[in-house]
């Protein structure tokens, strides 16, 4: 299969079994709240994280079915980030996976409510995974627990906040992206590994340096296209990093140094797991990235 073919198959098993996690109606008062968080959650969106759950089980030999549900449960909290994100109170959004962001589609309180619903549907799908041993679980658990908390992805976002309209050292920005992007990747290639079964430092370690290297690419190309992107394209807003003064990748280091920081950081995440068997798709995914458009 060519990695195109790979990436389109993995894709058409992770959106149906996303989609049945989270239909879980009851023809009482409150479906609403499904409708809210499908409309979010099916709206697209590349599942990077989770197709990167489901290749690097494969790359350790695992069954990816097993991995399934935590490619799921990092999806949801992925897709529950990006609604709290585009919330009047955080980045106050209108347009997020090519259409109208939750809080505009539905209404304030039920966005917050779809994030916390996504959230907590996360822990629920994953506590359920059927295969796997309750270790294996409860690792998976801890690690998207970690991810997603204080000391990760919700750490970041208030080292966000706090640096708007001033300028942050490289530094800071390095730790504030680190923690707000690169968490949830790091934490898609250790689900991928412990789903399979494959637990030892050197994989652990391979795993979370290529998640590393890849979310910190990522997120310099992801300020680049804040600049050089087009709204339709990628399906969320542009400038919007200017506009709140923020210090960015280009703002710091300009945009032809974050090419280089890009490809140079690919490199890296390329180095982590060419070692492998079967590393061809997570070589050629962290490539297909370096000028992706959205
Ligand atoms: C709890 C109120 C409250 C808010 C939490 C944690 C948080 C808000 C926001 C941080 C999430 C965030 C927007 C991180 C930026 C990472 C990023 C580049 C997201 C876009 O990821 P893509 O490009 O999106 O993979 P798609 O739509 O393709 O899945």
């Amino acid at each position: 299969m060519t990695f195109a073919e790979q990436l389109k198959a993995d894709i058409a098993v992770i959106e149906p079994a996303l989609e049945q996690f989270l239909s879980r109606e009851t023809g009482e008062g409150y479906d609403r709240i499904f409708e809210a968080a499908k409309y979010s959650a099916m709206a697209g969106g590349k599942r990077l994280r989770p197709v990167i759950v489901l290749e690097f089980c494969r790359l350790c030999g695992g069954d990816t079915q097993k991995a399934l549900p935590f490619a799921c449960a990092l999806e949801m909290i992925h897709t529950y980030s990006l609604i709290h994100d585009d919330l009047p109170c955080m980045d106050n959004d209108d347009l997020r996976r090519g259409r109208p962001t939750c809080h505009k589609a539905f209404d304030e309180a039920t966005a917050v409510l779809a994030g916390d619903g996504l959230l907590t549907a996360a822990f629920e799908t994953a506590s359920a995974a059927e295969g796997v041993s309750a270790e294996t679980a409860l690792r998976c658990i801890r690690i998207l627990g970690q991810a997603a908390g204080m000391n990760g992805m919700i750490g970041g976002q208030v080292l966000d906040m706090g640096a708007e309209h001033r300028r942050i050292s490289l530094d800071e920005l390095r730790l504030l992206q680190s923690l707000k992007t690169g968490c949830l990747l790091r934490a898609a290639c250790e689900l991928g590994c412990v789903a399979a079964g494959k637990t030892d430092d050197e994989t652990l370690a391979m795993a979370r340096t290529y998640g590393e290297k890849l979310g910190l690419a990522f997120q310099i190309r992801d300020d680049m296209l804040d600049i050089e992107g087009d709204t339709a394209t990628l399906g969320k807003t542009v400038g919007k990093d200017e506009k709140s003064e923020k210090s960015t990748f280009p703002s710091l280091l300009g945009m032809e140094e974050c090419r280089r920081q890009v490809a140079g950081l690919t490199e890296q995440a390329v180095q982590a797991v060419s070692g492998q068997e079967n590393s061809a798709f997570l070589v050629e995914l962290a490539r297909s990235l370096t000028d992706r458009m959205n």
